[in-house]
């Protein structure tokens, strides 16, 4: 164990600190105690530092730039917290509450993507209203005071169909998307042209005292880069200087790009850039994480992932202390993929284990921890950003990161990166224990003011209430989609085509027909279809006879199914379903889906006559909207017998109060929803995980979406699931359970959600409880008035503070011995 020396206190500019990196602003910004060399670097011929209309926006106060250390606003250096928030995942009533709850986390950036493809589905034909009204939501948060992070990419991945591009990009002629490619750029460039104007002519970037205080150009590149040859690096190059003659006046950054050209910033993205991040390219740029994923994203078929709150704050601490300036939570709200906007085999539930979940509500413990190390990094971020850093090993796998200022102001991060054992350890002549894998944080050199392992927050737990449910057959109806026949169908080819190109995202759907004559009678024969993804129904004579899928690993996939024909001609129709475009990879417009190969008893039928039907009937005719409704005929529920592909209509009334709404479609198997026409999302029970278990059996309906009372609910169901089986369900926190130890803090809150009061006291032991909240009982040490006493505090009041100390509890029921209280209550309305 290594005794931490005594830090000289004197001020060294760091050669990283020394130079201030101006972006599109044309004066210096005066920066305390750090030298300030004007410094100015071209970046192919084209950048412009110089632009009069920059240099007044400078003057006016607005200017954005950076250096070493950190991002410099209106001169001041800062530590930065950011979370992004994802506005068409969302919807604009939300808006408001997300953004305040993430203030109140401790954010002061709220970082999104801009989703090309959702505002530009056809060439030309723009669309910024509703969900996809980005210059509301931006005004929305600055409104609540923080700043902004746009990555415009265009491609953003993001777990979006097609990356967020445009699938009519796909048939330009000669387009190899993100390569030195002149279609390729010519479009790119004109959409990021386009946001940025839209962007100056609403006065949102910083340099015009709006909240955007940086721009983010192409999105982690550098993991397909090496596929383009000398194409990827001259795109780099390109992007980078075509970004920048845009003149926002704020800086851009490209994640996961370590050759990003000056003075575009490169920045990490991952689960652990506290450890793997290489630093910036450049001493004149500093360390920004511009996704630390807080949990994973979710696919059909996997099992939720989650990451502990305890793991995020050691590497967001971690990260600071080894010079970090920004770290943005990927995602702080996750939201929901409404419609068809997940990409493949991505579920329609967005990161719900984010510190916001899905609909809206605060994730205990995660957000408090979160806010608790962001209040205490605030504390000290002016030592952290003006003092000089040194480095000191505590031990075999432990370390000190510590600050020093002029007037010898003081901050230290001591890291303890051994995962089994807590550590005892020295510093400055102080002993400190580390709990394992943890990170201290002692803003004054002395005392801890946080320790990333220990929880000092309450834990929520959410629940469904069942409000309604959809049981009564006489309340459904019915509509079997056609299944059709190669005669009617109107497109034709003598080869199997690519289910990508045929439905340009307009459908999941893809039918493949063709009509095969057999000369004798009754045979049984081998159907074998060899598809490229992602789903496969097939029919023979409009009788279904099996199906198949792939999966997110995997999309391609055999179906081998012994099929009758009778003699004469067979109608042979097989649906092809996508579920969601691919979002990543290199030449994404070569992306296949779809039948590659079909033979029936060895007769290939792949080069043969088909014909093709994009799409279904039902959404032709757009059945699941009020006017299109009635342009087929629903039948009663049950008239004739189940089969696959049926719509399903009923209606239903809100929920009373303001809990989120979900639909619970345990029962069903694959297909879509619609609630007053709008697109809930795609659901996929039959999938299950390896836990036999579907990834997903719950759909947000948000509020805006519902009337009070008769709101239309259609189902579009491929499989056999029963819709009688539905419910409708609120969302709200039920339970709140702290437990916290006298060597951790000095009290206990329980705190219930708005508007909700604290009904009953659970379990209360103040001395030695076993478990956790999940599971506890009383210990060997524990004051029998403990629940009493709370229940006096607490019961009726939404929230309550009990001091961790004996003399509330009347006594020490066990001297000498640390002791903790654990309350587990119950909240409710009323
Ligand atoms: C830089 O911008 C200024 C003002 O917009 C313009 O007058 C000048 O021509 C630009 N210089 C270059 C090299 O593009
Ligand atoms: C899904 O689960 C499989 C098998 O456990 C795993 O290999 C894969 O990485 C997971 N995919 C995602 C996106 O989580
Ligand atoms: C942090 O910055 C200082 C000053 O530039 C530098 O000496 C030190 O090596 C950096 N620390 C880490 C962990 O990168
Ligand atoms: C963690 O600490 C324990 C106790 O000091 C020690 O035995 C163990 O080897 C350490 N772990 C590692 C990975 O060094
Ligand atoms: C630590 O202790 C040593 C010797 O006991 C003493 O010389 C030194 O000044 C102390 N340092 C601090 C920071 O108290
Ligand atoms: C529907 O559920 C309710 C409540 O559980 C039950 O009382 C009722 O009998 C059910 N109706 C049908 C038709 O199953
Ligand atoms: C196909 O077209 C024929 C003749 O127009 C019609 O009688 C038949 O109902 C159609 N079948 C389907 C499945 O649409
Ligand atoms: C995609 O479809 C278009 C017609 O919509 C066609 O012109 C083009 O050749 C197709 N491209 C590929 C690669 O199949
Ligand atoms: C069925 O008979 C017709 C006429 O005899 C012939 O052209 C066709 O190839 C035969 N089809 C099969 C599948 O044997
Ligand atoms: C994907 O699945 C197919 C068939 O289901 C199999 O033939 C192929 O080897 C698999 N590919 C990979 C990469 O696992
Ligand atoms: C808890 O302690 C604080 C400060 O020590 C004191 O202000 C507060 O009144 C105490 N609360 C209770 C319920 O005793
Ligand atoms: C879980 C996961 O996908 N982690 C990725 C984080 O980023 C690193 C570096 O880019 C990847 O190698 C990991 O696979």
């Amino acid at each position: 164990m290594a005794t931490a020396g005594v830090i000289v206190g004197m001020l060294v500019a760091a050669a990283a600190a020394a130079a201030v990196m101006m972006v599109g602003i044309g004066a210096a910004v005066d920066v305390d105690d750090v030298g300030v060399h004007h410094h100015s670097r071209d970046i192919g011929n084209s950048a412009n530092y110089t632009s009069t209309a920059a240099i007044d926006q400078a003057k006016n106060g607005g200017g954005v730039s950076y250096d070493g250390r950190s991002v410099i606003i209106n001169g001041h250096h800062r530590i930065l917290f950011s979370g992004s928030i994802h506005y068409p995942r969302s919807t604009p009533q939300m808006w408001p509450s997300l953004i305040s709850k993430a203030k109140e986390g401790g954010l002061d950036v709220i970082q999104t993507y801009v989703f090309w493809n959702l505002h530009e589905p056809q060439q030309g034909q723009f669309d910024f209203s509703g969900r996809a009204d980005i210059v509301r939501f931006i005004k929305e948060i600055h409104a609540q005071g923080l700043y902004v992070t746009l990555r415009i990419g265009p491609f953003i991945e993001s777990e979006w169909t097609y990356g967020g591009l445009p699938f009519w990009l796909h048939d330009v002629p000669g387009i190899v998307f993100r390569s030195d490619n002149r279609p390729f750029k010519d479009h790119m460039q004109k959409f990021a042209a386009k946001i940025v104007s839209m962007m100056k002519s609403e006065n949102l970037y910083a340099s015009q005292g709006g909240p955007i205080i940086l721009s983010q150009i192409e999105n982690e590149y550098q993991t397909i880069e090496s596929d383009f040859g000398d194409k990827g690096p001259a795109y780099v190059r390109w992007a980078a200087a075509m970004a920048v003659r845009l003149q926002t006046g704020v800086p851009w950054l490209m994640c996961k790009q370590e050759d990003a050209p000056d003075p575009v910033i490169n920045t990490c993205n991952g689960y652990r850039c506290g450890q793997t991040f290489k630093g910036p390219n450049s001493p004149n740029k500093p360390s920004m994480w511009t996704e630390n994923w807080t949990s994973f994203l979710q696919v059909y078929g996997n099992e939720t992932k989650k990451r502990s709150a305890q793991d995020i704050a050691f590497h967001v601490a971690l990260f600071i202390a080894k010079n970090g300036s920004y770290v943005n939570y990927y995602m702080y709200h996750g939201g929901t993929n409404f419609g068809r906007t997940a990409a493949a085999f991505v579920t329609t539930s967005y990161y719900d284990q984010a510190p916001i979940d899905e609909y809206g509500l605060i994730r205990q413990p995660k957000w408090g921890h979160l806010k608790e190390l962001h209040a205490t990094i605030k504390s000290c971020s002016q030592t952290l950003l003006t003092g000089v850093q040194q480095t000191f090993s505590l031990g075999q796998h432990q370390k000190a990161y510590v600050f020093q200022g002029k007037s010898k102001e003081c901050t230290a991060f001591l890291v303890n990166k051994n995962r089994t054992h807590a550590a005892r350890v020295k510093f400055q002549n102080t002993s400190y224990i580390l709990p394992r894998w943890s990170v201290s944080i002692l803003p004054d050199c002395k005392s801890v003011a946080f320790n990333t392992a220990k929880l000092r927050v309450q834990r929520n737990t959410r629940s469904m209430i069942l409000s309604q449910k959809l049981n009564s057959t006489d309340k459904w109806k019915e509509y079997k989609e056609t299944i059709p026949e190669f005669d009617n169908t109107s497109i034709r080819a003598d080869t199997l085509l690519d289910h990508l190109n045929m439905t340009k995202d307009t459908s999941d759907y893809l039918w493949y027909t063709f009509r095969s004559s057999l000369n004798t009678s009754n045979a049984r024969s081998m159907l074998n279809v060899h598809s490229h993804g992602h789903v496969l129904y097939a029919y023979v004579n409009g009788v279904h006879q099996g199906s198949a899928h792939g999966s997110h690993g995997n999309r391609t996939f055999t179906l081998e199914k012994p099929v009758i024909l009778h003699k004469g001609s067979n109608n042979i129709a097989l649906l092809s379903a996508t579920v969601g475009f691919p979002d990543s990879g290199a030449f994404l417009e070569r992306k296949v889906a779809g039948i590659r190969k079909v033979s029936i008893q060895h007769n290939d039928f792949t080069n043969y006559l088909w014909g093709y039907q994009v799409g279904l009937l039902g959404e032709k005719l757009e059945i699941y909207t009020d006017n299109g409704l009635n342009r087929i005929q629903w039948k009663k529920f049950g008239s004739s017998s189940r089969r696959p592909l049926t719509w399903y209509k009923t209606s239903f009334d809100a929920p009373e109060g303001s809990d989120p709404v979900v639909l619970n479609l345990g029962s069903m198997g694959k297909g879509q929803a619609w609630v007053n026409g709008q697109g809930i999302g795609r659901y996929w029970m039959s999938f299950h995980t390896p836990k036999a278990r579907p990834s997903q059996t719950r759909y947000h309906i948000p509020r805006s979406f519902l009337k009070p009372t008769g709101n239309l609910l259609v189902l579009l169901e491929e499989e056999m699931g029963y819709p009688t089986g539905i419910t409708v369900n609120t969302v709200s926190i039920t339970k709140v359970c702290h437990y916290v130890s006298e060597s951790h803090a000095s009290a206990a809150q329980i705190s219930c959600p708005q508007n909700q009061k604290i009904s009953q006291i659970l379990f209360a032991s103040f001395g030695t409880p076993l478990g956790d909240c999940k599971s506890y009982t009383i210990g060997n040490c524990h004051s029998p008035n403990s629940r009493a006493i709370i229940e006096k505090a607490c019961l009726g009041r939404e929230d309550c503070n009990i001091n961790l100390s004996k003399h509330i509890f009347g006594g020490d029921p066990c001297p000498g011995i640390t002791k903790s209280l654990l309350v587990d209550a119950r909240c409710s309305r009323h």
